[in-house]
């Protein structure tokens, strides 16, 4: 059945085969309608409010938030969005995973400036004021730290869940400024060929980004999922760079100067560069790969019996939208392609599902994703081979779950 496509919606008939119609309790026949009267029905309902919180029943539904590593200040380190709690592909925006270099800082929104000067013909200041007169446009895009993954380079696979490996990764619906539009006002030197964009936050994080790119994709974020940005997620300003490495995406914007090349900056030097087994350094290695990961079922959640499951996960790339996913569940003899539910948008998270169903024997799950320009998911023992040991930056290798013949699911590397 290698590449064979799926026929699409599930069938009712497909379900009855497989037997989940038996997954709801049977109702006795002396069961009546009066008797079937929800509690809730009897009493007058809350009232209104003027922001809405999730129902007090789906409180588990948290960021995953703790360092794996000694961190200077409470602030700096990063939570995880709870992928495996969650469905579809847009992130709640209390839930968008977080990666602070030195804490969130609280900023007035009415006191914040943005600079761009450099090799331009002017520079310009802007309030946030006066770029919310600037005309705006929208996008769904996903933000993934270069870091995120890297923990399953450890030569024991970690048995946690889908998202505390892989939740460093969220989507929204983005809205703001184009880039080019302010440079363009400023004027761009020919000597222009990079700019540096620069954080107000206590890391003053910044880094070097080609200035062809950004001028095109750049968008100067103001909103996320339809209100303003949150604080965790650079309020009131953040730089988008859909696709691209998700520490390029500065938060709490408040310069952009253009150069003539790479600054060399601590943040793309120290970190987000990758050792290669031969010494030699990448650097700026800036868009994320082409991704997937079976979400359901997954690392913590158990295969109850044989019968009918649906598998379902997210799969991404940087380089634009997802053509096809495949899915194995026995090891790679045999793959089949699942159905993209849903919108398939470029540099956006897509949700995919495949029906399967379990015969009980232990099974090896795995994912594929191509994006629309070839580019797929290396094996495990491929990608590590091209990195030093303890590099852990893009990693997009294939994950494989195993569903054990008692339902648990257990991490492996293959
Ligand atoms: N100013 C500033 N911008 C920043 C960071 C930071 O610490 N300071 N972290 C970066 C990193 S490493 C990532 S992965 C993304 C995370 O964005 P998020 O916190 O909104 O998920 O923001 C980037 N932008
Ligand atoms: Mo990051």
């Amino acid at each position: 059945m290698a590449g064979k496509k799926n026929s699409g919606p599930l069938h009712r008939r497909h379900i009855l085969r497989a037997g989940l119609a038996g997954a709801g309790a049977a109702v006795s026949s002396g069961v009546v309608a009066a008797d079937f009267v929800p509690a809730a029905t009897q009493t007058p309902g809350k009232p209104m409010s003027t922001y809405g919180v999730p129902s007090p029943h789906e409180a588990n539904v948290q960021r995953i938030v703790g360092a794996a590593y000694p961190v200077a200040s409470p602030g700096t380190g990063s939570s995880r969005t709870p992928l495996h709690l969650l469905d579809g592909t847009i992130t709640p925006a209390g839930l968008h995973f977080e990666r602070h270099h030195n804490g969130i800082p609280d900023i007035d929104a009415s006191t914040h400036r943005l600079l761009i000067h450099g090799l331009v013909t002017r520079a310009l200041e802007f309030t946030v004021d006066e770029l919310l007169r600037y005309p705006r446009t929208s996008r769904i895009a996903f933000i993934e730290c270069a870091g995120n993954s890297g923990v399953n380079g450890a030569p024991q696979p970690p048995q946690t869940t889908a998202g505390a490996i892989h939740g460093l990764l969220s989507c929204s619906e983005w809205t703001g400024v184009k880039l080019g539009l302010l440079l363009d006002e400023a004027g761009i030197d020919s000597r222009a060929a990079w700019m540096i964009a620069e954080g107000s936050d206590a890391a003053s994080l910044s880094r070097s980004i080609p200035l062809a790119q950004a001028r095109e994709v750049g968008i100067l974020a103001l909103f996320q999922n339809g209100e303003r940005l949150r604080p965790e997620q650079g309020y009131p300003l953040r730089l988008l760079m859909p696709g691209w490495e998700g520490n390029l995406n500065i938060k709490w914007l408040h310069r952009i100067k253009l150069t003539d090349g790479p600054v060399h900056a601590r943040d793309e030097t120290s970190k987000y560069s990758q050792l290669q087994p031969n010494g030699i350094a990448r650097q700026f290695d800036l868009i994320m790969g082409a991704k997937s990961v079976i979400i359901r079922p997954s690392v913590g959640m158990t295969v109850p019996a044989a019968g009918f499951y649906e598998i379902s996960g997210l799969a991404w790339s940087g380089h634009g939208r997802i053509a096809k996913v495949e899915v194995t569940m026995n090891g790679g003899q045999t793959w089949k392609e699942a159905e993209l539910t849903g919108p398939v948008l470029p540099q956006a998270t897509c949700r995919f599902r495949l029906p399967w169903e379990w015969d009980g024997k232990a099974a090896l799950l795995q994912s594929r994703a191509t994006d629309e320009k070839g580019n797929t998911q290396p094996t495990r023992a491929a990608l590590m081979a091209q990195r030093a040991p303890g590099q852990i930056y893009h990693y997009n290798a294939i994950q494989s779950w195993q569903v054990m013949s008692d339902g648990a699911v257990r991490n492996v590397h293959v």
